[in-house]
């Protein structure tokens, strides 16, 4: 946020900038040169006198923000909050990643929920996207896609604590994720990226393409475990779901099944296919489906023929695949083409019952710039393209677009807005629901280059705030994030209400919970070591600034459960627990229990200490392990 001053002086200095990135974008691109028309010029240029919006992007100190973000934290693996629109990052959470700050992939809890994968010590996070219902944020979980180990998990809103995570079979690096949003997220659904052999145990067809698939891939969002899945045409790349619970669509920028770059963008068109949701469970009722790689998942056959699928060509490489919030339109966006193409949805039904042929869904193809990849939208009929080549977003009318396609002498463009630079996502307050509201978009840009003070040869990512409440976008914030977040969603705070502190009967700790009750220990009063064999559980509270054990003792070689339960009823009041020269700390949040299980391998007096700040006497609050040789 800026005076009107340095508001020029960086003007001025973006002007330069921008010729220096205009070259460097275009080296690598390959692309199709978009050329403006006047026409377009006249009406961007009316636009720009037109009125910005007057959105303040001012939380003064000690004001709640208005929207909750959620942020993807890309191959950091996490997910984060942010406020919106101050941009202030809130929390983060943990998912494929390991924290040291709060023992995610320490404590016995969280190891318990990154199951299998837990000795993954990586992931690539992608798309946050938040369950529905009617089309609305239900508040309830978000789920985020790990492209790197071919994982997907989910976040409860309550406690914004990941609650489980599910290795997809059959598959190879998920990337689009998104939700059934109507009648409600019954079913989450993401896309195997990479083509490999349907039986992929390395005895056959490794070098055989022809045998490679990708899997489209339908999930239980109750309890996140596999529904079905759909072998396809082609590769997945991004998806989304429509506003009726009928369709389910997902972009292909690999329809030629290629294995390098050049096989890959050989084709003037890949496609969008579409899912036609009751024919898949019908197929998968009736038994039509195989299994492979010796598990028990169903996988239907969708390929080109199938009742269950329709291919809609689209140009070319598309990667975005985007549904306006009145459910109207699918918007694929072109990435090496500079159009996006519109797909009108009520002629679905007729595409899947062969009235009429693929390509008559698609009702126009506007162009908006070079190297469209997502579009956003607000509620009044106007649409946001980034255009990661031209380092911009691209504001278009949607009705004016499909009359300029019908031959009506009309411009559709309605104001291109510098970024910086080249934006991946973008995503408006609400706009992938009905309750878009048309306040606020985030264009998250992939390059920061000059925007902040050098920080050596790694920079951060760029994630910028746009004002898009008045007729044109203004830009109001940047904010510098770490390892691309792909994507975000932008949720009103009305949607949620999370938990000050822990229920004691909460599931998150149900097991640790268990344990106690089976060596007789009740968890809200006790201090007590048990000891069974060379397993030692040692149980203690904790209320600021004391651990209910000051000391307890071990012999050499111990496998040692510290279980730690927080009697402090005071919000915001979390302890820590970390035994030095271990490698072991946690958190734990007011009336939380959690626990870590170490082998003692290290003779002599080691003291444990809490680490989250709680009390005058924080520092004091500490106490001894005696390791007996
Ligand atoms: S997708 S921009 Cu995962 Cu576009 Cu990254
Ligand atoms: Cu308890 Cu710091």
């Amino acid at each position: 946020m800026q005076d009107k001053n340095t508001e020029k002086q960086t003007e001025l200095q973006n002007a330069d900038r921008r010729k220096f990135m205009g070259k460097s974008a275009l080296l690598g691109a390959g692309a199709v040169a978009a050329p403006m028309t006047a026409a377009m010029f006249t009406s961007m240029a009316k636009a720009q006198a037109a009125e910005a919006g007057k959105n303040s992007p001012f939380v003064h100190p000690g004001e709640l923000d208005e929207y909750y973000g959620f942020w993807s934290g890309g191959h950091s693996g996490e997910v984060r909050i942010l406020g919106i629109p101050s941009m202030r990052e809130l929390m983060r959470i943990p998912v494929f990643n390991i924290d040291s700050a709060t023992g995610w992939g320490i404590t016995n809890e969280s190891k318990r929920i990154r199951g299998e994968g837990d000795h993954f010590l990586a992931g690539d996070a992608h798309h946050p996207h938040m369950s529905m219902t009617d089309g609305r944020y239900n508040g309830k979980y978000v789920f985020i896609n790990d492209k790197a180990n071919t994982r997907v998990a989910r976040i409860r809103c309550d406690v914004m604590k990941t609650d489980k995570i599910l290795t997809i079979p059959n598959a190879q690096a998920i990337h689009g994720l998104r939700v059934q949003k109507v009648p409600y997220t019954k079913y989450i659904f993401c896309n195997g990226e990479f083509e490999i052999p349907l039986n992929n145990d390395g005895k056959e067809s490794l070098e055989d393409v022809s045998t490679y698939r990708s899997l489209f891939n339908v999930i239980d969002a109750e309890t996140l475990e596999m529904a079905f899945q759909v072998m396809v045409d082609g590769n997945l790349d991004n998806a989304e779901a429509d506003f009726d619970g009928k369709y389910f669509a997902a972009s292909s920028y690999n329809s030629e099944m290629g294995t390098n770059l050049g096989e890959m963008i050989t084709s003037e068109r890949d496609h969008i296919v579409f899912f036609d949701l009751a024919r898949c469970e019908a197929a998968l009722k009736a038994g039509n489906f195989k299994t492979y790689n010796g598990n028990e998942v169903p996988v239907l056959d969708g390929r080109k023929g199938s009742a269950l699928t329709r291919y809609v060509p689209v140009p070319k490489s598309p990667h975005g695949i985007n549904i306006s919030p009145d459910g109207k339109y699918f918007v694929a966006n072109g990435k090496l083409s500079p159009t996006v193409s519109i797909i009108d949805t009520s002629k679905l039904d007729d595409l899947f019952n062969d009235k009429i042929k693929p390509r008559d869904t698609v009702i126009a193809e506007p162009e908006l710039g070079l190297g469209p990849l997502h579009t956003a939208f607000d509620n009044r009929g106007n649409a946001y393209t980034t255009l990661f080549l031209d380092s911009q977003i691209a504001k278009w009318n949607i009705e004016d677009a499909i009359a300029h396609s019908q031959g009506q002498k009309v411009n559709y463009l309605r104001q291109k807005l510098d970024v910086h630079y080249q934006p991946g996502h973008n995503h408006t307050s609400q706009g992938e629901t009905r309750d878009a509201d048309g306040k606020w978009l985030v264009a998250l840009s992939k390059f920061s280059k000059d925007r902040y003070l050098p920080v050596g040869p790694l920079r951060p990512e760029n994630d910028q705030l746009i004002d898009i409440s008045g007729d044109v976008m203004k830009l109001v914030h940047d904010g510098p994030t770490y390892a691309e977040p792909h994507d975000c969603v932008l949720v009103h705070r009305s949607k949620l209400k999370p938990s000050k502190v822990w229920t004691r009967d909460d599931s998150f700790f149900a097991e640790t919970v268990a344990m106690a009750k089976r060596d007789g220990v009740t968890l809200e009063t006790d201090n007590k070591v048990i000891r069974d064999g060379n397993k030692v559980r040692v149980y203690m509270t904790s209320i600021a600034p004391n651990f209910g054990l000051n000391e307890f003792k071990v012999k050499l070689g111990d496998e040692v459960t510290v279980v730690v339960t927080n009697l402090d009823q005071v919000e915001d009041v979390t302890h820590g627990f970390c035994m030095t020269n271990h490698g072991v700390q946690m958190e734990i949040s007011p009336q939380a229990t959690a626990s870590v299980t170490f082998i003692a391998n290290q003779p002599g007096v080691q003291w444990y200490y809490c680490n989250w700040f709680c009390h005058a006497l924080h520092m004091e609050m500490r106490g001894r392990m005696l390791v007996e040789a």
